[in-house]
């Protein structure tokens, strides 16, 4: 089977966004593939994190993936610390992207503006440990936001680079991005995309959010001072958002969704997407609930993953090593 390989930065909140961009794709494609999905805490080090804080979250994001849909018995549920060959490769492919590479990268550009205390190296080198972890796996398919496109863009090169220096090692992987909700906007700001740690809870929707929180955000979500509802990025940024939201969760074209609300008004609109994600997150939440009830069996879980990826990654990296002239450990 061909591989997938993904994941998710245990910071903030789990939200509606990296479920529709990633997770919901995830659970789509998980049995056509052998996917590896990763919860990627050592990328979530790139910003101050609470040390305890941390370690539930990693906990927590794991058992939402399963609660999610993702079945740990045919796919492999990793946190990314648990393999030390993601760090390690990550070291190699550094030597070989270069500084004018990562800085044209737009996240890194966002990101230390939004941590202007904090621009450490890690958040500038962050997309090499993310062309590791793709590329540890001889990943086919990486399903992703549109925001990650960019890195994949820069994983492919290092992989293409690294196969014309020193002969064919590692597969260059293909990204593979939702047709609808590739790019969930903030519902207070639907100009900038939703984040799961944006200081603002109201621009996100946690797949954790109880049916009356999640009313009251989309109540609250901005829209526009007109009444017609439109699909129209440019001009209708909010409604267009709240009527992807809801194709993107009802599996329906944009355009069907948009000519159901002929002759409602935002409050219809508005009332009936909280509805579809509701329908959505309410089954997960029980699931959560039931997961996290089970602490020993999500670690065996993890544990179990861990070992698989471990042997795996190790395969790719002692093959780098070798044709990179580093001398094998006797
Ligand atoms: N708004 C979004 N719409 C669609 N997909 C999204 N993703 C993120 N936001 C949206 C996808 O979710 C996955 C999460 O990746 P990540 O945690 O590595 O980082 P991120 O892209 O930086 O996500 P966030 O939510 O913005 O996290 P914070 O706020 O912690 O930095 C990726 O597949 C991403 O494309």
């Amino acid at each position: 089977k061909p591989v997938i390989l993904s994941g998710i930065q245990p910071s903030g909140q789990l939200a509606l966004g990296n479920y529709v961009g990633a997770l919901k794709n995830w659970v789509e494609l998980q049995h056509q593939y052998d996917c590896v999905f990763l919860v990627v805490d050592l990328h979530a080090l790139t910003v101050k994190q609470v040390p305890a804080e941390l370690r539930n979250r990693c906990l927590s994001f794991a058992a939402q993936y399963i609660a999610c849909g993702i079945d740990p018995e045919a796919s492999t549920i990793v946190l990314q610390s648990h393999v030390p060959q993601h760090a390690e490769l990550a070291w190699v492919l550094g030597t070989m992207t270069y500084m004018g590479e990562l800085s044209r990268m737009t996240q890194f550009k966002d990101k230390s503006a939004r941590h202007e205390d904090n621009i450490n190296s890690g958040l500038f080198t962050y997309p090499v440990l993310m062309a590791a972890d793709i590329l540890i796996y001889q990943a086919n398919l990486v399903p992703v936001g549109a925001d990650q496109k960019q890195h994949l863009e820069l994983a492919r090169d290092v992989a293409q680079r690294f196969n014309q220096r020193y002969s064919e090692t590692f597969v260059t992987p293909e990204i593979f991005v939702p047709k609808v909700g590739a790019r969930i906007m903030a519902l207070q700001e639907p100009t900038k995309k939703m984040s799961k740690s944006d200081p603002n809870p109201e621009n996100y929707i946690a797949v954790l959010d109880t049916p009356d929180v999640i009313r009251r955000k989309f109540k609250r979500a901005v829209t526009d001072s007109e009444t017609e509802i439109r699909y129209d990025v440019e001009k209708k940024p909010g409604v267009s958002n709240l009527l992807t939201i809801h194709a993107a969760l009802s599996n329906q074209p944009v355009e069907v969704v948009e000519a159901s609300f002929a002759g409602k008004g935002y409050g219809d609109l508005k009332s009936e997407v909280a509805d579809v994600v509701v329908a959505t997150l309410e089954p997960f939440q029980k699931r959560y609930a039931e997961v996290m009830a089970d602490k020993a069996g999500l670690e065996q879980i993890l544990a179990r993953g861990s070992e698989k990826a471990r042997s795996r990654a190790w395969k790719t990296l002692s093959k780098v090593y070798k044709k990179i002239g580093l001398v094998p450990a006797a």
